[in-house]
């Protein structure tokens, strides 16, 4: 049996990154799209810019942004398409595996906003801002985010969950969540 685009639950997965990322919905994503992410990160989280976790977090983005170029053959922008093509792409290439590697923990280090190394009910609610999730059932994804149930979510959940997010077929693991629930 052959899979069809939208039956394939990774791709599913990056449309739903692709649509989140597209911030200025002109049906591309290009570096400004990840330059309004990072400033909403910030704004959300009230880091300053010259804060070390900004520039770590811009870094990652730029690294993860030349990585998909890279697989895209050097365009500026992707459309959906090619941005699903550039995602898979890089995901079997191992220098790849690093990549999403440090930009999570960029990530987890700009929610983590009291420094206890775990993200909060409250400080994951601002990512639901960052993305502009409005969905009622997104914070059910902070529950399922908590696979050990002690009520935040620890580095090793957090990078786990996005490792899943881009490699797990399974819609129902907690990493495939980030963006709401999506269904077959
Ligand atoms: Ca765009
Ligand atoms: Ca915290
Ligand atoms: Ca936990």
């Amino acid at each position: 049996m052959t899979m069809t685009a939208t039956t394939d639950p990774i791709a599913l997965k990056l449309d739903q990154l692709f649509t989140a990322t597209d911030t200025d919905r002109d049906g591309y994503v290009g570096w400004s799209d990840y330059q309004r992410i990072v400033d909403r990160y910030l704004s959300s989280y009230k880091i300053d810019r010259n804060d070390r976790r900004a520039q770590a977090l811009t870094i990652g983005y730029q690294m993860y942004w030349m990585e998909l170029l890279r697989h895209a053959d050097g365009q500026e922008r992707l459309s959906k398409e090619q941005f699903r093509q550039a995602n898979r792409a890089a995901s079997v290439d191992t220098s790849r595996f690093n990549m999403v590697e440090g930009l999570a923990h960029a990530i987890f280090d700009v929610m983590d906003t009291n420094g206890d190394n775990a993200i909060s009910k409250t400080e994951f609610k601002q990512y639901l801002d960052v993305w502009a999730i409005s969905d009622p059932s997104a914070m059910d994804a902070f529950t399922e985010l908590d696979t050990d149930g002690n009520g935040e979510i620890s580095r090793h959940e957090f990078i786990r969950a996005i490792r899943e997010f881009f490699y797990s077929s399974d819609l129902d693991t907690p990493g495939s969540l980030f963006f709401g629930r999506l269904s077959r």
